[in-house]
């Protein structure tokens, strides 16, 4: 038996010969929104389900499908599903799992729009939202009942850093008969392999690291064959319509490519940058799943090879010094997203969770002074001059 191929060898090449589309050796862009069937019969098959191929490209397009094939083979997964965007990604996911009477238990901290997707979205179709903190696993344990039928996390969490236990989140999760949903946004699969920890389905905004270059909106999905399936025609199909465009896929398809090498250099660069942040006089707290400061190291170290590129920390003077830093930055830019090769710097508060109402966030434990630092590929002696330059000078000391 041959063994299984490398992340990086699979990132290149799987699912894809050049001999079967005339030697070419970057997969052919299929722009077409509908196919041809060879006779009556065959579209009627297809339609059935009884005949393979592809129909409509609101269904599944040649592109898209080796993306999925792609992803679903990065995150050891039995079959992915390209959408349109994250977001496409998640609620095409909870449409499809979850109805009317059904509780789904979501983590304290999510991502802004998800948040809302919960609390302003679900909520209004009889879904009942029950937020835990699941960095304690005993908070999950308690909480879950026989109504629970999805459980719900990122991890690390957008924008804290929070880590969830994913193997004791599932056995927990898969005791009541729920299923599980990881957001694997900030690991990605080269850090991260949830469903190989017991998660059911992995989402991800494959805007972020997937893609890598800050150039393409997109959303992933792998699971079980048939939940995916599932999602495909129910959640993507019929509910949202967020499919991805062909072109999108290409742009994810390069990405991976260099998926693992970018990740090794994020890594390299953020626990750089935030041992430098740690040791500044006007920094207050580094969140960063690599420091011996970071509470959850044990489980960083259990689910996570390498402890990523997101950084989340508060200066001693708050917020306003915060604006401040940022304002005087130079090279870091001042942009929510995350996972491009520049380094980008945002204030969750008043950006990417403004989502939440000010005693949401206090209740779901974002600081309003916490700022977000996505570390990119730059030199690290660069990254790191710029917030030296742009961080509050230390106050003097008196001689004493
Ligand atoms: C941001 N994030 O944080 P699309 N899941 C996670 C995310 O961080 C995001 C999405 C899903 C940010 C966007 C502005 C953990 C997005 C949603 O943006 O729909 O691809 O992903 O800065």
């Amino acid at each position: 038996m041959t063994p299984p191929k490398g992340f990086a060898t699979r990132a290149i090449h799987h699912a894809y010969d050049p001999a079967d589309n005339e030697g070419a050796l970057t997969p052919p862009l299929h722009l077409t929104s509908t196919f041809a069937f060879e006779s009556a019969e065959a579209g009627a098959e297809m339609f059935a389900g009884a005949r393979d191929g592809h129909v409509y490209s609101r269904i599944s397009n040649p592109t898209c499908d080796l993306l999925e094939r792609r992803m679903a083979a990065l995150e050891g997964a039995e079959a992915g599903l390209a959408l349109a965007s994250g977001m496409g990604a998640i609620t095409a996911t909870l449409w499809t799992l979850l109805g009317p009477g059904d509780e789904v238990i979501v983590d304290e901290t999510l991502y802004g729009c998800t948040f809302a997707f919960m609390r302003h979205g679900l909520s209004k179709w009889g879904v009942t939202i029950t937020h835990v903190d699941m960095s304690d696993t005993d908070a999950l344990r308690n909480a879950i009942s026989d109504a629970t039928r999805v459980v719900y996390f990122e991890t690390p969490a957008n924008p804290n850093m929070r880590l969830v236990d994913i193997r004791a989140a599932a056995r927990i999760a898969h005791g009541a008969g729920a299923s599980v949903v990881v957001d694997n946004t900030y690991a990605t699969p080269y850090l991260t392999r949830p469903i190989e920890l017991g998660a059911d389905i992995v989402v991800h905004s494959a805007t972020k690291y997937l893609g890598g270059h800050g150039d393409v909106v997109a959303g992933i999905v792998v699971g079980r064959a048939a939940d995916v399936a599932e999602i495909r025609v129910v959640g993507m199909k019929d509910m949202t319509g967020a499919v991805m465009a062909p072109f999108n896929a290409m742009l994810v398809l390069r990405g991976l490519k260099t998926l693992s090498l970018r990740m090794e250099r994020h890594c390299s660069s953020a626990q750089a940058v935030a041992e430098w942040l740690e040791r500044q006089p006007g920094v207050r707290r580094v969140f960063y799943p690599g420091l011996d400061s970071f509470d959850q190291g044990g489980v960083a170290a259990a689910q996570m090879d390498r402890p990523g590129a997101m950084i989340a920390f508060e200066l001693t003077g708050g917020l306003e010094a915060g604006r401040a830093m940022m304002n005087r930055l130079a090279m870091i830019e001042r942009a929510v997203s995350l996972g491009d090769c520049e380094t980008l710097i945002q204030h969750p508060a008043s950006m990417t969770h403004s989502t939440y109402t000010p005693e949401e966030r206090a209740e779901h434990g974002i600081g309003d002074g916490l700022i977000r630092l996505s570390v990119g590929l730059e030199d690290v002696d660069d990254i790191i001059a710029d917030l030296a330059q742009a961080l509050p000078a230390p106050r003097p000391t008196s001689a004493a």
